[in-house]
């Protein structure tokens, strides 16, 4: 099989956190897993900032397919995502000490796109894994959804694909746990 570039991305803590269980899973996988070689790439929590470092990281590394990987706080379950939405609407400020509210990611982009990587079979696969799994339908409007909004953006028409995988904190689904979901989504894709 031929080797495919998968950049996998973690984000900071934010919201007064000490840690980023996106990051913590993304730093603990191995460079390969089944057909891919993983780039990884930590970003910050920042609207706008965060989707511009990981495109820029994804034409550098020419990513066949993105990955991108966040916490949901209260969620319990492994949730990859169906769609990402034109809207950035935030109870707190992101780590640059923006707080937009209900303004469009794209003023001329589509109101939202949905994944295109194979999130019912990524979420079939870490269910299989024995690890607590939903297919979600919101990314919800903080930096997470403008992660994935815009990269679906910015490669729509184009062979480069992306999701996003949302982890609970680790007070809900121990570390070892999401790294086990990662790496079956991974070998799901
Ligand atoms: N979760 C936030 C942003 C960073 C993260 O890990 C979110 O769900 O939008």
């Amino acid at each position: 099989m031929e080797p495919k570039t998968l950049l996998i991305t973690g984000f900071m803590p934010f919201g007064g956190e000490n840690r980023n269980p996106s990051w913590e899973a993304v730093r603990a996988l191995p460079k390969r897993i089944g057909a891919w070689t993983l780039v990884k790439l930590l970003l910050p929590v920042e609207f706008g900032r965060a989707a511009a470092l990981a495109s820029k990281a994804a034409d550098e590394c020419r990513a066949d397919a993105v990955l991108c990987v966040g916490l949901a706080a209260g969620r319990t379950a492994v949730t990859p995502e169906f769609v990402g939405v034109n809207v950035r609407d935030a109870s707190i400020a992101d780590n640059a000490g923006y707080r937009p509210e209900g303004e469009p990611i794209n003023a001329n982009g589509p109101a939202a796109y949905f994944s295109t990587l194979p999130v019912r079979k990524m979420t079939e696969a870490i269910a299989s894994a024995g690890v607590s799994a939903r297919l979600s339908y919101t990314a919800g409007t903080y930096v997470c959804n403008d992660l994935l909004y815009t990269l679906l953006d910015r490669f729509s028409d184009t062979p480069v694909r992306v999701a996003f995988v949302h982890l609970p904190l680790e007070k809900d689904l121990p570390l070892e746990s999401s790294i086990l979901a990662l790496t079956a989504a991974i070998e799901a894709i």
